[in-house]
């Protein structure tokens, strides 16, 4: 094993752009991860454009590739990374990972954007909420949702920061030590919340990032998020505050970078979503200036 890290990565693949693992496998490789990717689609382009084309790796087939991984005896993973799910059954089989790689190496941390939906829409099938909410988020180590998801996880209702710290509160009494709510939208600002359970039972360390808005629309953006949250987050265990300040810092240049791009080559960057200037920014991931800092509740 590597000393920063070994991470399993069961996304999307798109042929064209970058959403799921092509948003994740790169960045963590440039902060030093060893990443092993199973595509969990694959199709010739993201969801949003006027049609794809492509198929979808049913639970079965991942079944099909532990098993080949682990007739090698190569189940050693630091970490286990999922976002966007499409299926009960793969995420019932995605569960069934987590117990294999944790026979292995009981360690093992597993970081999971519970994709469900935005912005009080779901994009996924009613019955995968359940499955996150009573089965996955017992199993996971890091949580990364979204204001939409983690009213879904929590069944409460988010209008205030107090709020969402409670609903932190709840999913760390299920499971989870780490939870980064990455965009908590109150008033019109965007807030990330992160909260760390560092004892089992204790009053977890909680603060926030206000966000700037970037007037544009960019997708595969949440997958990048995740993937430099736990790439950062294991640079520095104890601090999940510089953790986010990394990742958040690394976003922004990548966003701010895309929009910039875009505008200047003539695109109205309101018009549609915008595929991200991942491969330009590799400098900006690798050494961050963070310029949005974290404040303590
Ligand atoms: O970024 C989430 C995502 C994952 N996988 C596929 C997608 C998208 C967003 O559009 O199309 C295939």
């Amino acid at each position: 094993p590597s000393d920063t890290g070994r991470v399993l990565s069961i996304q999307s693949h798109t042929v064209h752009g970058y959403v799921g693992n092509k948003s994740a496998v790169f960045p963590l490789q440039l902060l030093g991860y060893d990443v092993d990717s199973i595509n969990s689609v694959q199709f010739s382009n993201h969801t949003g454009y006027p049609t794809f084309k492509g198929h979808v790796l049913n639970g079965q087939q991942l079944c099909y590739l532990i098993e080949g991984l682990s007739a090698n005896n190569l189940l050693y993973y630091t970490h286990l990374l999922t976002g966007y799910i499409g299926s009960v059954s793969f995420l019932e089989t995605v569960l069934q990972v987590v117990e294999r790689l944790r026979v292995v190496n009981p360690g093992l941390l597993y970081v999971c954007d519970p994709v469900m939906g935005d912005e009080g829409k779901l994009y996924v099938s009613p019955d995968l909420v359940s499955v996150y909410r009573e089965k996955v988020v017992p199993v996971a180590s890091m949580l990364t949702p979204n204001h939409f998801e983690i009213e879904l996880l929590t069944g409460l209702r988010i209008t205030s920061e107090s709020d969402g710290l409670k609903a932190c509160n709840m999913l760390h009494a299920a499971g989870p030590s780490k939870v980064v709510i990455t965009s908590l939208i109150i008033k019109e600002k965007v807030f990330l919340i992160g909260s760390h359970q560092k004892v089992k039972g204790q009053s977890p360390q909680q603060f926030k990032i206000v966000i700037p808005k970037i007037p544009a629309y960019f997708t595969g953006c949440g997958d990048l998020m995740t993937a430099l949250l736990l790439g950062w987050s294991n640079k520095y265990p104890d601090n999940l505050e510089k953790a986010s300040e990394l990742a958040v810092s690394n976003l922004q240049a990548v966003l701010q970078r895309t929009l910039a791009d875009y505008t200047a080559a003539g695109f109205d960057p309101q018009s549609s979503s915008l595929e991200i200037r991942l491969v330009q920014s590799q400098d900006d991931i690798r050494n961050p200036e963070i310029k949005l800092k974290a404040e303590s509740y």
